[in-house]
């Protein structure tokens, strides 16, 4: 007996360099057919909404993860934070929706399921513990919306795909892979450990099952212009 499992990351709605509208359709199928769907961070994007305030951008938020939520009642949800939902306003909120949703919870950090590990993947930053990605969260609990001013200049960033430069520049894989089994180790779910799997994001950059130290990455990139983005499926033991 198997359970379905999806994951979709970085989707960051609100931020209108996002194309993750395009993308709902195949989300809701994929929600049609899970037993479980994992929404492992940075779905909501509050540094970058077009909504004026955080406050706003959690209301709208919270209404969208409600709606989905409700709309298949079989499915186990699980929210899983990134860094650019990782804002006390929208956690607060969250929490509120998941106390009183019986299929829906959520997780700061982690997500454990069978011999798969769920997390977003901002502890490659630099060569981080759970110490240390706790530190980072905090700069990013009262984040506010940038403004029109530097979103424009962000528009022609995109538009000349400097993103894409960007990430291959900050994430070479084998120190992404590195960093994360660095974490991995901190937490007990490196390689000597019955994690098997490991599906995360952050990176926007794809990676399939690239297999290190006896553990399978995965990353569904991003859907962002120049960039691959996938849905994760996976099939855990019940
Ligand atoms: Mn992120």
């Amino acid at each position: 007996m198997t359970r379905k499992i999806y994951s979709v990351s970085d989707l960051h709605l609100f931020c209108r360099r996002s194309l993750a509208e395009r993308h709902l359709p195949s989300i809701s199928e994929a929600i049609a057919d899970a037993d479980a769907f994992v929404f492992n961070g940075d779905i909501f994007d509050f540094r970058w909404s077009v909504l004026p305030t955080a406050a706003e951008t959690a209301r709208e938020a919270v209404r969208w993860l409600e709606e989905t939520v409700q709309r298949r009642p079989e499915c186990q949800f699980h929210y899983v934070l990134g860094n650019h939902d990782h804002v006390q306003v929208f956690i607060d909120q969250l929490h509120e929706l998941a106390e009183r949703t019986s299929n829906l919870s959520w997780e700061p950090y982690y997500l454990k399921m069978g011999k798969a590990l769920f997390l977003h993947g901002d502890c490659v930053v630099g060569r981080m513990t759970a110490r240390d990605l706790e530190t980072f969260r905090e700069g990013w609990l009262a984040e506010e919306s940038r403004g029109e001013f530097v979103n424009r200049l962000y528009d022609v960033a995109f538009r000349t795909r400097v993103h894409c430069a960007v990430s291959r520049m900050f994430f070479p894989r084998a120190t992404v892979i590195a960093r994360l089994a660095h974490y991995l180790d901190d937490i007990g779910h490196g390689a000597d450990s019955g994690t098997k799997e490991i599906y995360f994001g952050h990176t926007h950059l794809a990676i399939d099952g690239l297999e290190h130290r006896g553990q399978r990455f995965y990353n569904g990139g991003a859907p962002m212009p120049g960039l691959a983005f996938k849905i994760l499926r996976a099939e855990i033991a019940a």
